[in-house]
């Protein structure tokens, strides 16, 4: 593969050399064109009427932003007509999205993350969009709630954008990830890194500290060796970052290794986690797996865990192999 070819062209060139289907490369050029137009929304900023909240809740009991709202609309319009999916779903909607009555269905399901980091959006940092494609069970031709319940292993394509300095697309179709970077210029995706790889090794971690009470003892364990550092068990530093958006984090362990964490904690003895399982934990789970790294609830592998309800909450141990396996046996050691 070429640096330099557009994300239309690989994905024709997928096409012609791995059988890609051109439905699902239509998702994806869909999703690509949602993508820029939500990226030209999250450029205007303070100039749009795009900042702040939309007053009203999402089925999280989370206040909606008005790019929340914003995004998911666009995602749901360049999809809704296209042929390519037959529903979707999304964290900002109670139930599944049933395409209008008389358009086609096609054989996908969409799930996604319209805006993921919300609470950095007022502030100018980092958020991003999260997607994921899952089949549509065969036979299947109006989708229900129980059609999204599959495990993430099932994913038959994983993304994300960052709207950062640039807007970025990092994607898998289960051949490894590779990195595109908008160009607005020409208003084309650019294929600039393939075979993004996690180092087995990690020295940053990711976690919000301020939940330290409420921990599981593996997790305090993990990362008190980290605070140690060199003198510690662990015989080296560690830094650390936290970004707020579970996608710029994991960009970040994408692009320069570590590990994110957004463990179980005993916050809300109903909530295994606080992250969404389908759309948030399940299509990075995929793109760090495919990048060589691993991702864990502590106890099971992510992509094995089977969703129970749509909008399902999971813990997120991913990233750098041998910090995850690490994290998981000490696990295994306080049942
Ligand atoms: P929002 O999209 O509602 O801001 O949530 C972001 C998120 O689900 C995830 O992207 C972050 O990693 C995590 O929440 C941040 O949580 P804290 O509020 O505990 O920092």
């Amino acid at each position: 593969m070429h640096h330099g070819i557009t994300l239309s062209a690989f994905l024709h060139h997928e096409q012609r050399l791995h059988a890609l289907s051109p439905d699902l490369a239509g998702v994806i050029e869909d999703m690509a064109r949602a993508i820029k137009q939500i990226s030209h929304l999250v450029s205007l900023g303070a100039l749009g009427d795009v900042l702040g909240n939309a007053n009203a809740t999402n089925i999280q009991g989370e206040a909606q932003k008005k790019l929340d709202v914003l995004a998911n609309d666009v995602i749901l319009r360049h999809h809704e007509r296209s042929g390519h999916v037959a529903a979707m779903a999304s964290e900002e909607m109670e139930s599944i999205y049933l395409l209008p009555i008389g358009e086609q269905r096609g054989d996908y399901l969409l799930v996604f993350d319209p805006l993921d980091g919300s609470t950095n959006i007022d502030i100018n940092l980092s958020i991003g969009t999260i997607f994921s494609v899952l089949p549509c069970p065969p036979g299947v031709n109006e989708p229900r709630e129980p059609d999204f319940l599959q495990p993430g292993r099932n994913q038959l394509c994983a993304g994300y954008a960052v709207y950062g300095q640039a807007t970025v697309l990092v994607l898998t179709l289960g051949r490894g990830v590779l990195s595109f970077t908008l160009d607005r210029a020409v208003g084309e995706f650019v294929l600039v890194q393939e075979n993004l790889h996690i180092a087995d090794e990690g020295h940053e971690y990711a976690i919000n500290t301020s939940n330290w009470r409420y921990w599981d003892p593996p997790v305090r364990r993990y990362i008190e060796e980290c605070h140690a550092g060199a003198a510690g068990p662990r015989g080296k530093d560690f830094n650390m970052r936290w970004m707020g958006a579970m996608v710029a984090d994991c960009h970040r362990v994408l692009s320069r290794g570590g590990v994110f964490l957004y463990p179980h904690d005993s916050r809300d003895p109903q909530r295994p986690g606080k992250l969404r399982q389908i759309y948030e934990a399940n299509p990075i789970a995929l793109l760090v797996e495919q990048a060589g790294g691993a991702a864990s609830t502590g106890r099971a592998s992510i992509l094995d865990v089977v969703p129970q309800t749509l909008h399902q909450r999971i813990a997120v141990i991913m990233g750098a192999r041998d910090e995850v396996r690490l994290i998981e046996a000490y696990h295994e050691s306080c049942p």
